[in-house]
């Protein structure tokens, strides 16, 4: 390392640019051309080389390896993925939620369940689902303030990247949390129920006791078509809750959707796995299948 290459944080994605949180200065930063032509793409809380031009820009020239990452949102190095979803207004969409528990599981990241706006719709039905997955599930109201101090202290020291659709009030729970934050928060559109995407770009939150909050833009369903969120292999340890009744499929290649003697779907029938986990599932195991259709042989 000559004397101008220094390591920091990302802790803004905006635009083509970083920046660089590095012993507590700011340095903006554009990505060097080698990392443009090897398609390495710096993400939000990336540790990165970077040359400091001495007047608060600079270059990153490396990225150092990471523990993990997420195509959705696109963030590194995280401790927890937050879904944040509203009990009502937006509607919850189990399908998302499941997809982002994929996204999750996948990058071996701790996932927990944030069902917020509680002050509007009792959350048994969503909370149950979740907990028998074995997701820990977090109830809270950003708007009443409640659940709020239990979330921010299993969040304590952690790096916690908070994602879900837009209007679910990410924003505003970041700013019940911790006070000083001042995130903007968006209305509903009355017309079609949905968030007006108020947040543009992640933003890594250094918190008070340690560790750092990321909020995200929300982002809908459709993004989820533009990235591979998994391979069809991957799939079926996606969903942590059927890892205990695969081992009984009566057949080896199950592919644990309707099969005889399938020990998932005998799981499903007693109530052991929630209907609305396996039917995502399913949904899953029929895009990838398609998808997947030359690559993977199934039978
Ligand atoms: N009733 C109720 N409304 C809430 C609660 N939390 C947030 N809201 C409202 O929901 C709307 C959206 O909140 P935001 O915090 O902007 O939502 P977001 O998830 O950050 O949305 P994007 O930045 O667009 O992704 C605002 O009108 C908030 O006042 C809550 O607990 N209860
Ligand atoms: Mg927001
Ligand atoms: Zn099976």
């Amino acid at each position: 390392m000559d004397g101008k290459t220094r390591l920091g944080r990302i802790i803004v994605s905006r635009k083509g640019f970083f920046t660089v949180d590095a012993e507590n200065r700011l340095i903006v930063c554009a990505a060097c051309t080698r990392l443009r032509f090897e398609k390495k793409e710096p993400l939000c809380g990336d540790f990165v080389e970077f040359e400091d031009n001495g007047d608060g820009t600079g270059f990153i020239t490396d990225i150092v390896n990471r523990k993990n990452s997420f195509p959705r949102p696109p963030v590194a190095n995280a401790d927890i993925l937050a879904i944040v979803i509203a009990l009502s207004n937006p509607e919850p969409d189990l399908f998302y939620v499941d997809k982002m528990t994929c996204i999750g599981v996948k990058a071996g990241v701790e996932t927990i369940i944030v069902l917020n706006k509680a002050d509007l719709k009792d959350p048994a039905e969503l909370k149950g689902i979740y907990e028998k997955c074995g997701f820990p599930v977090f109830l809270t109201s950003a708007a009443g303030n409640t659940g709020v101090n239990e979330l921010r202290d299993y969040l304590t020291g952690k790096v916690a990247v908070f994602a879900g659709p837009s209007g679910v009030g990410k924003s505003s729970l970041l700013n019940a949390m911790f006070p000083g934050y001042n995130a903007e928060v968006g209305e509903l559109s009355q017309k079609i129920g949905r968030g007006k995407n108020t947040t543009r770009h992640i933003q890594l939150f250094k918190t008070p006791a340690g560790g750092y909050i990321a909020d995200t833009p929300g982002f809908t369903s459709l993004d989820f078509e533009r990235f591979d969120l998994m391979s069809f292999e991957e799939l079926k340890n996606s969903f942590p809750e059927m890892a205990e009744y695969m081992p009984s499929c009566r057949f080896r290649k199950c592919g644990h959707t309707k099969e005889i003697g399938c020990g998932v779907v005998s799981a499903v029938e007693a109530g052991l796995i929630p209907k609305s986990r396996h039917e995502s599932y399913v949904k899953l195991f029929e895009i990838l299948k398609n998808k997947d259709k030359y690559k993977y042989k199934t039978d």
